[in-house]
């Protein structure tokens, strides 16, 4: 018996022989539902969603443990063709996670004909060789009649993935069949993460990041791509109160005065969304304090990606 082994039994004596775990790279252009999928998984929103394309700008894992299997999924930023240097710090830390993985899920939308960037997904995992094995997820099947998308050939083509299969994140359909579809193209190992553990992330980034969210349902067109949120204090004032105070940055002083709104309105509506869903995740009341500032260009410079957080090596 190995070195590795005996540690496994050690840790986990109760874990089956054939325990199988490992990390997940899920990829796919912006907006196809990887986010929404990987909060399905886990019961819990730990990545922020939107229908606004490029909503996740970071890797954040989510960790599924069940009896047999421990999934760490890894949630991604949309792959897609660059304008600045935060879209390519985005793209790089999506395709980052492709050589790492052990298994790449590919999420497509699968109501819709493949894009260009979906050709650029598939590339990047083709570029990894036959190292890693690629599930293809056709997601979004419940916006089409019986569930068949017209379009799933001429998504198989780009990759020719190990498996597949038709889903809808929203609806559930399948959602099970892919985990355990998943599940037998990992290998076997240990848990790496305690079983109560569902995410890397600490809860002032996920604070800052309901703040975004919110942010993103209440604004439209350009604004809430130049916007960033950083959390400030996060202090529990007593057993039930956490006081959070949170800056929204946005490039220019227009876009201020569109975050804030007549009279306030705007910033008083995002601050009472996040602080709805920030209350679940802290499981105590909240009193959030929002603030606006501008920080003109950020998304092309590298030292204000690094203070946001989104820097990757290579920008
Ligand atoms: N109808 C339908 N909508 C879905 C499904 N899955 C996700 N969506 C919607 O698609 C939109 C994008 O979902 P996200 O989970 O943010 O997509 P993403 O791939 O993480 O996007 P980025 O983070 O921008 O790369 C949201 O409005 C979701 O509600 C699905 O199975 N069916
Ligand atoms: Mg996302």
């Amino acid at each position: 018996m190995s070195a590795d082994l005996d540690v496994f039994d050690a840790q986990e004596p109760s874990l089956p022989p054939d325990h199988r775990s490992g990390f997940v790279a899920v990829v796919g252009r912006p907006n196809v539902g990887k986010s929404t999928l990987i909060n399905a998984y886990l019961g819990q929103k730990i990545a922020i969603v939107s229908h606004k394309p490029q909503t996740t700008r970071t890797r954040l894992l989510g960790i599924y443990t069940g009896d047999d299997a421990q999934v760490v999924f890894v949630d991604t930023p949309g792959i897609h063709a660059p304008r600045h240097q935060l879209g390519q710090a985005m793209v790089n830390t999506a395709l980052r996670a492709i050589p790492d993985a052990d298994v790449v899920l590919f999420l497509v939308d699968a109501s819709v004909p493949p894009h260009d960037e979906d050709r650029l997904v598939a590339n990047a995992i083709g570029a990894s060789g036959d190292t890693v094995p690629a599930v293809m997820a056709l997601n979004k099947i419940d916006l089409l009649p019986s569930h068949e998308s017209p379009y799933a050939s001429a998504y198989l083509q780009l990759l020719g993935p190990a498996a597949w299969l038709p889903i809808s994140a929203t609806k559930g359909t399948n959602r099970d069949a892919l985990l355990d579809l998943i599940i037998e193209h990992l290998p076997p190992g240990p848990r790496y993460y305690p079983a109560d553990q569902i995410t890397d992330q600490q809860m002032r980034f996920t604070a800052a990041e309901l703040v975004r969210e919110a942010a993103l349902n209440h604004l439209h067109q350009e604004v809430p791509h130049a916007m960033a949120v950083v959390t400030g204090e996060f202090k529990e004032r007593s057993p039930d109160m956490t006081y959070i105070s949170a800056t929204i940055y946005v490039e220019r002083q227009s876009q201020k005065r569109i975050v804030i709104g007549q009279g306030g309105k705007t910033l008083k509506d995002i601050g009472a969304a996040a602080r709805v869903e920030i209350e679940q995740m802290v499981g105590t009341r909240v009193f959030l304090e929002l603030w606006v500032k501008v920080q003109p260009k950020w998304r092309k410079k590298a030292a204000d990606l690094r203070h946001f957080g989104y820097h990757s090596p290579g920008t």
